[in-house]
Parts: C-alpha cells; structure tokens; sequence
C-alpha cells in the first residue's frame, strides 16, 4: 500500500474534507475529520482489493469462505490505520492539528452485529486471515439494528435499538449487480424428466439478498480480503406470494430478514425469523461460491471442494449443507452422489458450546415451512446416514436413535453439521476433549478423525497494537519488534523477570492504563475509583454459567466483613462489571439488578470508607473492552467448570498482564499450563468432578447453606429484602436451594474466596505481582488468532 509522508496525508486529509464535508480543515469537527480519514483509508482498501481478487483468481487459489451469523467488529478505524500502516503518520497530522486522534476515532459507531465471544472470534479470525495473506472472506448479515444498546435504569437493564446506521457506514460497499435472489417456502412437487427429478416450485416468497462489502485489510501485506453482509430487499418486479394479503405486508416480511440480530447469547431460541435469517444467509452465500467457481476457476463443477472450504461458525449456518446439495442436484444436474461427496469434502464444523439449550434444534414443521426441499434433502441424508450405520456399523447399531439427524419430529443442527462436514473442532483444549467424551462420543467413535481442537484466539493487532499503545511502546523497546509479526516471540519478554527497572515500567503502564479507565468509569457512572486499588474486571455476557453471581457473593461477603468489623484492614478493591443480559432471560437480569443494589450500598456506605467499589459499566461493547483490557488486574474467568468452552475475554486480558483468577475450564486450562500455577489463580472443582456430580443428580446445596454462616447471611440477604428498601431477590434465592444450585456456587464459595484472599497478599508484594503480570503478558503469544488461523489453514482448510 502506498505510504504517505505527513506533508501529503495533510493534503490529502485537506482534500477528502473540502470534497466530502464541504468544510475547511479549520472548521471541521471530529466527525468530519473521522469520515476524511476513513475515506482517505477507502480510496488505497479499494486499489488493493482489486488486486488481492485478481491475483486470488490467477493463482487459482483455493479459498476459505468463514460463515457466520454474527460479526462482533467494533471500530475500524484503528484497526485500519495499524494495517495500512497510516497509524502514526494520521496521528501526527491529528496532533498538528490540535486534535486528540483517540477523540477522532471514536467518532465511529461500533458495528455490533455480534453477541460476544463467538462473534468477536470471527471478527479476530477475518483479521488473522487477512494479515498472513490466505484467501479467506467472511460472509454475514448486515443486519439493520445491531446487538441492542443496553440502558441501566433503577438499576435494571433496558434495552434499546442499536441504529448503527444511522449515518453512513464509511467501510461498506454496496454491490447491488452481484445480489442473488434467495427463495423462501412455498410448495414443491417433482416429475422424473430423462431419468432425472425435476423439481417444481411454486408460490414462493422471493427475497433479493444485496450484498455489502468491507474491506479486510492485512497487517502490512497489501491483502484486503472481503466480509460479504447480506442485506434482505424485495427485488424490482416481485409478486407478492399468496399467503401475503397486499404488497406492502410483503414489502415489510422481506425487510424483517435482515431487521435485527437476535440477542440470545446461548439461551432462548430466536423463532421463525431467525430461522429465515439463517437460510437468507447461506442460500445467497451457497449460490454466490458456485457463480464465482463457475466464473473463475478452469475446473468442472465435481471439484468445486478442492478449491473451496466452509467453516461455519456453530450451527447457525448448518443450512449451508442441504443448501449446496440442492444447487449441485437441481441446477447443476449432479447426482446425489456426486453432489454429496463435494459437499462433505467441503464443510467444516466448529462447535462453540456443550449447553443443551444452545444446541439448535428445529421442529421439521418450521424447516419445511423455511423450504421444502431444504427439509426433502435433510430427510434424505438422516435416512442414509442411519441405514449406512446399520449396515456397516454393528457397533454402533443400538445408537442409531441417538445419532439420527431427525428425530422427535426436530432437525438437530449438530448432528447434521456433524454428518456433512468432514472436520469438527471445539475452541480449547478441554472443550474438545469433552465433545469426543461425553456431547458427541458417538459420532467420536464413527469417525474419530474427523474431530480436533483449535484453540481460540485474539488480534494482538486491535488487542495489544491497538488498546495498549504504551505498553506495545515497552514490549518494542525492550525486545524488538519482532512479536509483532510472530507474536510467540513475546516470551522474550521472560528475560526481564528479574529486572526491577522493567518491572517497574510495566507497573507504570498499568498505572496509566487504570487512569484512563478511572476516568472512563467517572464520566460514565459518576463513580470515584481509586486507580491503586485492585482493579478486579469481570466483563462478558450474563450468564449463569459464567457466574457473576459468585463474584457479587464475594462483595456482599466482603461488605459484611466490614460492617462486622470496622476497622478490618483491607487493600482496595474496585470489582468492574460490565454485562449485557439476553432480553427474555429474566434471571440474568436479576443479576444485573443485584449487582447494582450491592453497588449502590457499598459505594454509599461511610464505614466502608473506600476500601471497596462495585461498578457496572452499562452497555459493554468491543469499544468499551479497549479501554478494560488494558486496565484490569485480575481478570475473573470463573464459569462453572466445564461449561466454557473456551472463552476469549481471558486471552485479552492475559496479554494485557492481568492475573487471571478462574477455575480449570475453557482455554484457562492452558493458560494455567503456560504461565505455571504460581502465576495463576486456581479454585473451585474441576471439570471432572462437575461432570460427576451432574450425572449423579448434583450435589447438596443445601446442606453448605446450613452449615456455613458466611453463606447463610449472604443467601437470606437475599430473600428477606434487606440488601436495599425492602428489594428482594428470591428467585435466586430459590434457584440455589431448590433447583439445587445447578452453577455450583456454594459448592465453589470457599475455594473462590481463599483465591482472593491469595490474590490480595500477592498483590501487596508489588515486584511479586509485577513479575506474575510480566509472566502473564510473555506467554500470551500462543493465544494471537495468528496462531489459531495458522492451524485451521494448515489442518483443516489445507491452504498450505
Ligand atoms: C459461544 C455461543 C452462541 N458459544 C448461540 N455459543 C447464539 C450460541 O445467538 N445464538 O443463538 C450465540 C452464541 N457463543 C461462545 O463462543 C462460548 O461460550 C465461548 O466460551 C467461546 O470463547 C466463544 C468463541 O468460541
């Protein structure tokens, strides 16, 4: 990509603001410069796309194509400017400017069009793809509102339409000549035409899928790669299908498609539009791949898989399957054979949970309704799958009701995912190893080599480059700059555990990083931070499994202390939260709604003198994270173990040097083998042990309860109102003790709050904890969605 001196970017920027704004630089606002700059990055994005697509088609490169249904990408900007490497030279002209480049930036709207950890993920990976130059594009949903914007009211959470549209979306494309017609219901019926099915429909709802492109810009390479977000519009000439009563009714069911993202981080399945909204996104996506095979590849349509793999990100997009079966058989002629052995030389599966109510399952009523012959070809690659275990697999004869696709009249997503995907992966370690032991083991033991791990990871680029200037400034003077391309080479960084003068720099850096939080905290909640206390972050969605509601224990547990004791000396603690709740999950609300009572009164409280703060930070999005990450001492990665599978919040936390104080779940498991278990926080009961008791019916919550005062004064708290004018949180009260405690939070309670007490101690002896952060940072290289991305190319996409 061209580079420009500062004296020419100023020109340029002097330029893009006359033509776009129509303003002097002198007058311009923030916003006016934001929009020039993202032009200015626009204009070379667009050059190199051009030439990353046509040396793509002259290599004749085989391609990834990663579908999700969500997209966590937060800002660009930034992120652009690192890439094209803009970043410092844009600064400086800001500077000269007068301006605060941090202001200009955040000029821009996050595009949310993502839950949390799985849609960020995908955000990382397009990153990753792009910067070490494999052909990969992302293909999405632009939806028109993203995840909602959370509003803390009473301290209850509201929820309020996330209009990231509203102004222009500087980085999209629209390409309206390359929109697809997506079809939707209606009826089939097929007659046998040369000894071939031929399929008719008729009354089908017509759905015209435009696409809108954003440019994936590679660190410092010249690839720019595309996300591809489909926008649902009635195309020109289009009848409205009978069931419809006029076209506007029509008009108003198509734009529905593409409205919003639902919000339902691993609870609550969104009904029949999200179903639409998954078959929108790959029947446009399906049909686009065979065009640009047909196009520009000198290939016949049989070895479309060798220049083309799928990954899909969880099932949501699983319709892929039965989808490209259909176009190979009714449009392209192949036979059922034929068209099978692409498609399951082309899909591959990532699992993202165990939860049983995340895993998707469809009545057949409401496939069928979606598309009938989507649901005929389902059908038919349940009824092989089945008879090919009968009759090949004696072993596996007894478990053929367990296996089959459909069954009790629902479509299950995992195992048809499963079935017509020739890789599955989940995202760490453990997470892996308990879909081939326990979710998937029959599947494991059909095709055991279709199952393997491939840990998450993050951007160091947006997570580290990007959040953490200053301590990216230390890392580069202290050891180079190689881990920038080889992000591994952070354990350089272990040569200076000993090394006071270091040390005390990076205690300076997180000194500063705090600040600016502290500063963040106050103009968003009015809340006074101690920026020496220990900064104690949790932040991810709300959920049970996760368990905020053990970290607000042990504040209550602390606040008691106090009132108790007085005088108790105690280091300062700020507990961080930041959360956002699925609309209809009503008891993650109540979490919500506890945290803030809690807050209320020990933020309020005289005796409590400072020595504790609870915040909640409203509304946590990927801007937000950009500037907690950087800050956080301890990061709380405290699922109930088993049920994460990986999480990511840890990773950006650890590369950040906080001390991660979790239970052995997830990718913590090998964070805590990297850093060592003096540079970790370990509690709680393990994976095994979880796993056990829940196949034994759980264990006793009730008898911890009588038996432990601590916990007894904390849960009746709860009930009997007095945490805050008469407020009572009795359903959580009864979650716990009558359905059994199914999160193990009394179970973990003890272990948690010893952890802590360890934490503090460590955290007084300063150089001790430094050395620990150091540690923490040194080994995070592993967790770069760089690595990550090197071994789905090299494993399962074989793009090398
Ligand atoms: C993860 C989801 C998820 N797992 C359903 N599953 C959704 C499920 O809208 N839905 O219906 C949305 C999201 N998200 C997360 O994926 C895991 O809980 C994390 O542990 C993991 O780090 C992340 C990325 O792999």
């Amino acid at each position: 990509m061209k580079a420009y001196t500062k004296q020419e970017f100023r020109e340029l920027l002097e330029k893009k603001v006359r033509d776009k704004r129509i303003k002097t630089l002198e007058e311009t606002t923030d916003k006016d410069l934001f929009y020039a700059i993202a032009s200015i990055i626009k204009d070379s994005i667009n050059e190199a796309s051009i030439d990353t697509k046509q040396r793509y088609i002259n290599e004749q490169k085989r391609q990834v194509s990663y579908l999700s249904m969500e997209f966590l990408i937060g800002r660009l900007i930034e992120s652009n400017l690192i890439n094209t490497g803009f970043k410092d030279v844009c600064d400086e002209v800001l500077a000269d400017l007068g301006r605060k480049p941090r202001d200009v930036y955040g000029e821009e709207q996050d595009a949310g069009l993502g839950n949390g950890g799985l849609g960020r993920l995908a955000a990382c990976f397009l990153d990753s793809i792009a910067s070490l130059g494999y052909a990969g594009h992302g293909f999405g949903i632009r939806y028109r509102y993203g995840l909602f914007e959370q509003r803390i009211v009473s301290g209850s959470q509201i929820e309020l339409p996330d209009n990231w549209l509203r102004e222009v979306y500087p980085w999209e494309t629209r390409k309206i000549d390359e929109a697809i017609e997506v079809k939707f219901g209606g009826n089939v019926t097929f007659e046998v035409k040369d000894d071939q099915y031929q399929f008719n429909y008729s009354d089908q709802e017509v759905v015209l899928a435009v696409p809108y492109d954003v440019g994936i810009v590679g660190y410092e390479n010249d690839v720019v790669n595309t996300l591809r977000l489909w926008s649902a519009e009635v195309p020109d000439h289009a009848v409205s299908p009978e069931h419809y009563t006029n076209q506007l009714e029509y008009m108003q069911s198509v734009e529905k498609i593409s409205g919003f993202l639902y919000p339902d981080d691993s609870t609550e399945a969104g009904r029949f539009l999200r179903l639409k909204q998954q078959y929108f996104l790959v029947s446009s996506t399906m049909q686009t791949l065979i065009r640009r095979f047909k196009a520009n590849y000198e290939l016949p349509i049989n070895d479309f898989h060798k220049k083309n793999v799928i990954q899909i990100n969880d099932t949501h997009p699983t319709f892929g399957i039965p989808e490209l079966m259909r176009i190979l058989m009714d449009e392209e002629g192949l036979s059922w054979d034929e068209a099978w052995n692409i498609t399951s030389h082309t899909f591959a599966y990532t699992n993202h949970t165990i939860m049983q109510e995340a895993l998707e399952k469809w009545p057949v009523e409401m496939v069928k309704k979606v598309n009938p012959r989507i649901f005929m070809i389902i059908n038919e690659i349940n009824e092989r799958f089945c008879k090919d275990i009968f009759n090949n697999r004696e072993e596996l004869r007894d478990r053929i009701s367990e296996m089959a696709v459909i069954s009790d009249n629902v479509v299950h997503m995992s195992k048809l995912a499963i079935v017509g995907s020739y890789s599955v992966n989940g995202v760490a370690a453990l997470h892996s190893d308990i879909i081939k032991d326990y979710t998937f083991h029959d599947f494991y033991r059909l095709t055991p080599d279709k199952f393997n791990n491939k840990t998450n990871g993050i951007t160091h680029r947006r997570w580290l480059m990007g959040a953490n200037p200053k301590l990216s400034a230390l890392i580069t003077d202290t050891i180079g700059d190689h881990w920038i391309k080889s992000p591994v080479e952070l354990n350089q960084l272990l040569r200076y555990q000993n090394d006071e003068s270091f040390l005390n720099q990076l205690a300076e850096v997180k000194l500063h990083n705090k600040k600016v939080l502290q500063d963040v905290i106050y103009k968003k909640t009015g809340i006074e931070v101690n920026e020496h206390s220990i900064f104690d972050v949790q932040v991810k969605r709300l959920h049970e499994y996760k368990r905020q509601l053990l970290n607000i224990f042990h504040v209550i547990h602390l606040y008691n202390e106090i009132k108790r004791n007085p005088k108790l000396k105690m280091v300062p603690q700020t507990f961080i939260f930041g959360a956002k709740a699925a609309p209809s999950y009503h008891m993650a609300k109540e979490v919500i709604r506890l945290i803030h009572v809690i807050g209320d009164i020990v933020n309020n409280d005289k005796d409590v003198d400072g020595r504790i703060k609870v915040v909640f930070l409203e509304n946590y999005n990927v801007t937000l994270a950009e500037y907690i990450m950087p800050a956080a001492d301890i990061s709380e990665q405290i699922s109930t173990a088993s049920m994460e599978a990986s999480g990511t919040g840890n990773m950006k936390m650890m590369m950040n040097g906080a001390v991660t104080l979790g239970t052995m779940d997830g990718a913590n498991v090998e964070i805590a083998e990297l850093v060592g278990k003096e540079n970790i926080l370990i509690f709680g009961l393990s994976s095994e042990e979880v796993i056990h008791y829940q196949n034994n019916g759980g264990y006793q919550a009730k008898d911890i309860y009588r038996t432990d005062d601590r916990l007894q004064k904390i849960m009746d708290g709860l009930k009997d109102g007095s945490y805050a004018k008469g407020e009572s949180f009795s359903e959580i009260y009864y979650r716990i003790l009558t359905n059994n405690d199914p999160y193990f939070i009394l179970k973990d309670f003890t272990s948690y709050l010893e952890t802590h007490i360890k934490a503090v101690a460590l955290y007084e002896d300063k150089q001790k904890w430094n050395k620990m952060s150091l540690v923490n940072i040194a080994q995070s290289g592993k967790f770069s969605s760089d690595r990550t991305i090197h071994e789905y190319a090299t494993d399962i996409w074989k793009l090398i």
